[in-house]
């Protein structure tokens, strides 16, 4: 179909004839915004779609590790680094980094997402060998906790010892772009892994970041790095996928992407988000300490969740499940999902 088909979601309870769930989920969709580049948006009826557009935006994605996507899952994240830019130096310490992930599941989290090198503007690269002694002895000690344990790092090195230790999920925010091999590791242990968008390089990223359409770029690069993980032997429903907020993005670019969020339902993969304390959350709120930014990172991560976001990756993970568990049945009609 010519141009990119963003489905336009919906949580009221009253749905039209016709109506669609969204990825099988919470939210319904009857109508789709049409995007060209340079072009005006137009919206158009969903029933004026071809059938195998329709079914990608409304079939249930597959389940995952568990994970059923009726209700959004939280993932909560343990940083098991020196210099993260909310939590660095907190948890650098085994033991600390191991009783932050207790508490982390304690408090719900569905996923754990345990970093051993920070991503942050600036950053340097950390090599393999002490990423993985970072990480390692965490997942080992908190792979019998409860949550299922997600490994964030672009290194397959790093990636096949998490594994080796508990790991079930790869999380890797250069999208297989640092280190291709990362989706061999996915594909030789059958795991999901998630692909985000980030420019090439974090220590650059935020220096003058431009797109021609913040959007409908990032949308491509997602679709070229999904069939780069198909071609490696990583099936599409085994693959999620992440806009990247705050890398390599201004506020506007933010904002763009949180707007208009739904296109990525598209790629018919679970849309995973993180705008967890992140520094947009502080410009627009004026909260300059990242640990203050709580309330903000609810409101996006709400704003994510009416847009039919499969997982939420959050530092809070209390706070947020509360919301969350107010904020789905408010959505949802009476056990009717469909
Ligand atoms: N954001 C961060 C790290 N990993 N992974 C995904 N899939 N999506 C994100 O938005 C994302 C991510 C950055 O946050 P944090 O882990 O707190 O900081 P740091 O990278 O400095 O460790």
């Amino acid at each position: 179909m010519d141009g990119y088909v963003r489905p336009i979601a919906q949580t009221d309870p009253a749905r039209p004839d016709g109506a669609r769930a969204l990825a099988g989920g919470w939210c319904w969709f009857d109508r789709v915004e049409l995007l060209h580049r340079g072009e005006p948006p137009s919206v158009l009826a969903a029933s004026e779609l071809p059938g195998d557009v329709l079914d990608r935006l409304s079939r249930p994605r597959a389940p995952l590790l568990g994970l059923d996507w009726t209700r959004p899952a939280i993932m909560g994240v343990l940083n098991a680094t020196p210099d993260s830019f909310s939590d660095g130096g907190l948890y650098a310490a085994q033991a600390d980094a191991i009783a932050r992930a207790r508490a982390i599941a304690e408090e719900g989290a569905d996923i754990l997402d345990i970093g051993g090198e920070s991503t942050r503007p600036g950053a340097d690269t950390v090599p393999p060998q002490d990423e993985a002694a970072r990480v390692v002895p965490v997942i080992s000690a908190v792979a019998a906790v409860g949550p299922r344990i997600s490994i964030d790092t672009r290194k397959s090195a790093v990636a096949e010892a998490a594994v080796a230790a508990g790991a079930t999920l790869i999380n890797d925010v250069s999208g297989a772009r640092h280190d291709p091999a990362i989706l061999d590791v996915a594909a030789r242990h059958e795991l999901p892994i998630c692909l985000m968008h980030s420019p090439e390089d974090p220590k650059t990223m935020q220096q003058d970041p431009r797109y021609d359409d913040v959007l409908l770029d990032i949308y491509d690069h997602l679709a070229d790095r999904i069939r780069l993980a198909e071609a490696a032997g990583v099936p599409r429903h085994r693959v999620l996928v992440d806009p990247g907020i705050g890398f390599g993005k201004t506020l506007a670019h933010n904002l763009a992407l949180l707007r208009r969020l739904t296109l990525f339902h598209t790629l018919g993969c679970p849309l995973l988000v993180g705008v967890s304390r992140k520094s947009f959350i502080g410009t627009l709120s004026g909260v300059s300490r990242a640990e203050d930014r709580v309330p903000g990172s609810i409101a996006a991560a709400l704003a994510a969740v009416a847009s039919g976001a499969q997982v939420l990756r959050v530092h809070d993970v209390a706070a947020t499940r509360q919301a969350v568990s107010v904020m789905v049945p408010l959505m949802k009609t009476g056990g009717d999902l469909g």
